[in-house]
């Protein structure tokens, strides 16, 4: 870490978010785009409040509900993904059983290496997606995340793919797969593409996702699924979005 950030500093989280993104820059896990997204995700959280909205909560508790159901599910790891909550990331696949797989867009020399590398770390024991184990394509795209393992990506039934690109979501969709993503924008591609929308800051939904597993992996099939099929996406983004214009205008109005 490059500066000793004070504890009651008022920005304290986001301060630490940052150098977590910066660090992965030096250590080849975050791509230099990434900075960008990383500032992007910021300003869409204060439309939030940064705080979880009961839109956000119910969609970690449903889409974990989805990865138990799936028989092949996978979590579909980016760089920023991997640099803010890598330990959380195995910890979601350990107990809901999804495997980790790297994919990413800039696919530059080192990166699926470092990626892996933070996962190990952090306690997985098994990372697909890294060299020459990524030998399978998905032929709907044509940029580097087509690049998939034959034993992950390539066959699941679900992906949850956090901060994502849109081409890769419909791409995925198009293939018949349940896509999840975790996305602060309620207007993205992704966002608007996928089957369901986490819209929450990924440091606060991971930890909720993990607590979710823990309290959901041992209930009846039959539960899981009436979650899942109560689920209906555009209801849940349309909540997103009227949550955020009401803040602003309450916010307007107390300054006006
Ligand atoms: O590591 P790579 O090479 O795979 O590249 C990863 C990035 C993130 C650079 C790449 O996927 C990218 O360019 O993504 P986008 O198109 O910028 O989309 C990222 C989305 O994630 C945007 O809609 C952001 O608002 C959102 N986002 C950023 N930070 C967060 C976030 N959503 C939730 N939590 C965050 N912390």
């Amino acid at each position: 870490m490059k500066i000793d950030i004070p504890t009651n500093h008022p920005r304290y989280s986001s301060l630490m978010s940052r150098e977590k993104i910066v660090e992965g820059l030096h250590n080849l896990v975050v791509t230099e785009s990434g900075l960008i997204a990383h500032g992007r995700g910021e300003s869409l959280d204060y439309f939030l409040g940064e705080t979880t909205a009961d839109f956000g909560r119910e969609a970690c508790r449903v889409a974990v509900a989805k990865l138990l159901l799936s028989n092949h599910a996978v979590i579909s790891v980016n760089g920023n993904a991997a640099a803010l909550v890598g330990q959380e990331l195995v910890a979601l696949s350990n107990a809901t059983g999804a495997s980790l797989e790297v994919n990413l867009f800039y696919r530059t020399p080192g990166r699926e290496e470092a990626v892996e590398a933070l996962l190990r770390k952090a306690g997985a024991t098994e990372v697909l997606g890294v060299g020459e184990e990524a030998s399978a394509a998905i032929d709907e795209l044509q940029h580097a995340r087509r690049i998939v393992s034959p034993r992950g990506i390539l066959i699941a039934d679900t992906v949850l793919v956090p901060l994502e690109d849109g081409d890769r979501t419909e791409a995925l969709v198009k293939l018949g797969k349940t896509v999840l993503t975790i996305d602060l924008n309620p207007l993205s591609r992704t966002a608007q593409k996928s089957n369901l929308t986490i819209v929450d800051n990924i440091l606060r939904a991971l930890p909720l996702m993990v607590e979710a597993a823990g309290e959901l992996r041992n209930r009846p099939r039959g539960e899981l699924q009436a979650l899942w099929d109560s689920w209906d996406n555009k209801k849940a983004l349309a909540r997103a979005l009227t949550y955020m214009a009401q803040r602003l205008l309450v916010l307007a109005q107390e300054q006006a």
